[in-house]
Parts: structure tokens; C-alpha cells; sequence
């Protein structure tokens, strides 16, 4: 851990200088128009935030600092969460530094369980593990820090403990939320030997025998890491942590975004959908039957999950590396065999209508498949998965934003008569 501190510390004050020179020297410079399209559309577009661990381009998708998502798929998640932090990768010892210093925080509260056995039997997954996440808000370090009132330069510091302590916990907590509300039996114990993302797949409890589903949990902890700042989860933890709220609340705050239809559940959602096809068809649908059925959807008013994206404009890189996982590992398997056959036919369907931007398969596309493979069934849990992941950017995007001495976010609204006037309508 004190390499990862002490690497973050010597970069900080570098930081901090660059950026308030950049306000200082350019602050008045514009980035970005906004339109009334704009204001009445979700802010799509409008560049009014900063992030550094991650950037999303209509054309190239996921770059986690400089590094495209094609070349992170080999890395351990712990990887990923040092590069989204310092920038680089860490040597081998600094990793094994961090990988001992996570497994040090890893243990969990009980009165995490007791909230959690407390609730009732049919609480959504999401709900679970959100609420674990805010139930141990006791522990924030930074509200500690800042309540014994700790400079604001190091503020970032007890940011980092949290960000640290809390990522340490979500497998175990998450695999403990899936055992608990699927009726799995007893929680499993965390494996000293285990990487993180390996570790978690080990205390869901499913059957690895070749050990490719800890590979699996490997990859899927990677490519859900990061996804910029814009986007609802992200958008909202850092909203809040920008309050000086401590990240257990800004991290639930993001997470319970994520736990919405648009975004983290269409994982789920998509799933079903490949699933009524098989139903459907009895097996592996033909070409033409599939382009019915996603006629069928669409006519009924229904989106096709795991299709477009509010920034990409081409194929998600995530869902290539999940397609090309599933070439390896799972080429025989009908489900996948059914979610590469979509990715031939669907785009040109959704290519005729005009209003959608993007034809192409999301992270979500795929991923759903994967885990059904391995006999992980049950829908509603899929999204806890996509937030241990993406816990890791919401929590590495606190850390710098606290370093950055990032103020209040407020932006300002404008009430329709207020528009009206402005552009003389
Ligand atoms: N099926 C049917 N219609 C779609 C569509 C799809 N897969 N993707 C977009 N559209 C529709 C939108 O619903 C919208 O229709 P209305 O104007 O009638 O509301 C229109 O096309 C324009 O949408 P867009 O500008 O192309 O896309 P948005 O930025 O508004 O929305 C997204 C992006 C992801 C919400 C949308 O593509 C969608 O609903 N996809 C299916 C759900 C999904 O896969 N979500 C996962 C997102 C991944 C993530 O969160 O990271």
C-alpha cells in the first residue's frame, strides 16, 4: 500500500500545478456549445466535465489512460485499478504490494450481514449490495479526517483509505449477496492465494473445474472498470462526492444509477432476449427468423438490450473481447452461438431506423452469455458483477478528483420560459 500512496503523492502536487496553470492561463477559453437539443437531450455531448482515468470516443470506445481496451484484456483487475490511479502499470512488486494490502482490508463487517439477512427475502440484488456499501459508512476515513479537520491538500489521502477498504470488501460482499438472496448456502471465505477478481469468482461458489470462470471474472472486472465520467454511475458518485460526501455514499449514490434498465441492467435484460429467441425457435434461430424477432421487439415498442450507446458509434472493444472469450472457450454453447448470430443480423435491422445513432452491440451485448455458460442464472444479479467492476473507476476517479481539489459540481438549469426567451421562440 505505501507504494501505491507514495507513487500517487509524488505525482499530486505536479498535478495540481498543471491544472492551475491551465485555469489560470486559459480559463476563459471555450470546449464545448450547448444547444437546446442538448438541454432537452440528457446533456449528450456537452463537455463539462474532466476525468483522467478513462476517456470514451465515438469511434474507439474504452481507453483506460492512453491504453486501449483491446490491450487491457490479459491484466488483473488489481492492474487495471493501479493504472486508472497512477497512470502506468505497476512493476511486479508493487503489485503484489497492493494485491496483500486489498486482501489486509478484505474482511467484512458482521453487521453487514445482519443488515443484509435482515432484509426481506425478495430485495433486488442491487438493493443489497448498495445498501452494504452505505451501511458501512461508519468506517469512512475521510469523514474522520474531516471531522478532526484535516487539510484540504489531504483530503485525498483517507479518500484513497476508503477507496481502498472498501474495493477489498465488494467481492466478498458481493459473492455473500448472491449466496444469501439465491439460497446458495453459507457464505465461502475469501482464498489468501486468489487474486481479486479470481477470489470472487471462488466465493460465488459455482463449479470452475478448468478454472475458466475465474478467468472469466478476471476479464469482466477489467472491461467494466471504467467507462469516463458522463455516464449516470460516474456521473452521479462524483456529483456526490463533490458535496465532500465520503465515497461510501458516493459509490451506493453511482451504484443504484447503475442498477437501472439504461444502463448497468440491460445486461440482464439482454440475456432474456437472446434467451425467448432460443425459446422461441427451439435452438439457434436462422438469420431470417431473427430478423423478425428483432422486427417483433421493435414494433412493440421495445428496445433491443445490449444495442446502442449514448457515445460509441462503433462495436463496443468490450464486447470484442467478451465475443473472442467466447470463441476460446464457449464456441459450442447455444446461447453464445445465438448472441454471435445477433451481432450478424441486428445492426443491419437497427440500421434502417433512422433515429438510433448506433446500430452496434455495448458491453452488455455478450456478457450475459458468459455467465449463464457458467451457471450463473439468476438475472437480477448481473448487475451487482458490473458494479464490483466499475466500483474501481468510481472510487479512482474520487481519489484524483479529491487530489485535483475538485469543487462543488453545479451546473446551472434553465426553466423552459428562461429557453424560450433566450433563443426568441
Ligand atoms: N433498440 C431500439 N431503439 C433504440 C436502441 C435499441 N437498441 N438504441 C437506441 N434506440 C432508440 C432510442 O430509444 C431513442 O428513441 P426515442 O427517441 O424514441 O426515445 C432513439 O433510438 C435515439 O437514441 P440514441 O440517441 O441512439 O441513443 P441514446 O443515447 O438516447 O440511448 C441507450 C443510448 C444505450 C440508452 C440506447 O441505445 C438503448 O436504450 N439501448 C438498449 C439498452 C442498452 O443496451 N443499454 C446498455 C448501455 C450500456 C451502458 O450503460 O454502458
Amino acid at each position: 500500500m505505501a507504494m501505491l500512496k507514495e507513487t500517487l503523492a509524488k505525482q499530486i502536487p505536479g498535478l495540481r500545478e498543471e491544472i492551475a496553470a491551465l485555469v489560470k492561463e486559459h480559463g476563459d477559453k471555450e470546449l464545448s456549445k450547448v444547444t437546446v437539443r442538448q438541454a432537452y437531450g440528457g446533456m449528450r455531448g456537452v463537455r463539462g466535465l474532466v476525468c483522467d482515468t478513462s476517456s470514451v470516443s465515438p469511434d474507439t470506445g474504452l481507453v483506460i489512460r492512453g491504453i486501449p481496451c483491446k490491450d487491457l484484456t490479459e491484466k488483473l483487475p488489481e492492474e487495471i485499478l493501479w493504472l486508472l490511479l497512477i497512470g502506468e502499470y505497476p512493476d511486479a512488486e508493487s503489485l503484489k504490494t497492493l494485491q496483500a494490502d486489498l486482501k489486509a482490508r478484505g474482511k467484512v463487517p458482521d453487521y453487514v450481514w445482519n443488515v443484509l439477512e435482515a432484509m426481506p427475502a425478495d430485495s433486488h440484488p442491487m438493493c443489497m449490495f448498495d445498501t452494504a456499501i452505505l451501511c458501512m459508512e461508519k468506517e469512512s476515513e475521510f469523514r474522520k479526517s474531516y471531522d478532526a479537520g484535516v487539510k484540504k491538500t489531504e483530503y485525498w489521502e483517507s479518500t484513497l483509505e476508503d477507496c481502498l477498504n472498501i474495493l477489498a470488501k465488494l467481492p466478498a460482499i458481493a459473492a455473500g449477496v448472491y449466496r444469501l438472496r439465491f439460497n446458495k448456502g453459507p457464505r465461502i471465505d475469501s482464498d489468501p492465494n486468489l487474486d481479486w477478481g479470481a477470489d470472487y469468482a471462488h466465493m460465488l461458489g459455482l463449479p470452475d473445474p478448468e478454472g475458466t470462470f475465474k478467468k472469466l471474472m478476471q476479464l469482466y472486472m477489467v472491461l467494466h472498470s471504467d467507462h469516463e465520467s458522463g455516464n449516470v454511475s460516474a456521473f452521479s458518485g462524483a456529483t456526490v462526492v463533490s458535496a465532500l460526501s465520503d465515497l461510501y455514499y458516493g459509490l451506493s449514490a453511482g451504484l443504484n444509477g447503475l442498477a437501472g434498465p439504461l444502463h448497468g441492467l440491460a445486461n440482464q435484460e439482454c440475456l432474456r432476449w437472446v434467451l425467448d429467441t432460443r425459446e422461441k425457435f427451439g435452438g439457434v434461430p436462422t438469420d431470417e427468423q431473427l430478423k423478425d424477432y428483432a422486427w417483433e421487439t421493435l414494433n412493440s415498442g421495445k428496445v433491443i438490450p445490449g444495442y446502442g450507446h449514448a457515445v460509441l458509434r462503433v462495436t463496443d472493444p468490450r464486447y470484442t473481447a467478451f465475443l473472442a472469450f467466447g470463441k476460446k472457450y464457449l464456441a459450442d454453447d447455444e446461447v453464445f452461438q445465438i448472441v454471435a448470430k445477433v451481432f450478424d443480423v441486428v445492426p443491419g435491422v437497427l440500421r434502417e431506423i433512422k433515429k438510433i445513432k448506433d446500430p452496434w452491440p455495448n458491453v452488455d451485448a455478450g456478457s450475459g452469455a458468459m455467465l449463464y455458460h457458467y451457471g450463473l442464472a439468476e438475472f437480477p444479479y448481473y448487475t451487482v458483477l458490473f458494479s464490483v467492476s466499475r466500483a474501481m473507476g468510481i472510487c479512482s476517479q474520487a481519489v484524483i478528483a479529491r487530489a485535483m481539489g475538485m469543487p462543488i459540481t453545479r451546473p446551472k438549469s434553465s426553466t423552459t420560459p428562461w429557453i424560450k426567451k433566450a433563443i426568441g421562440a
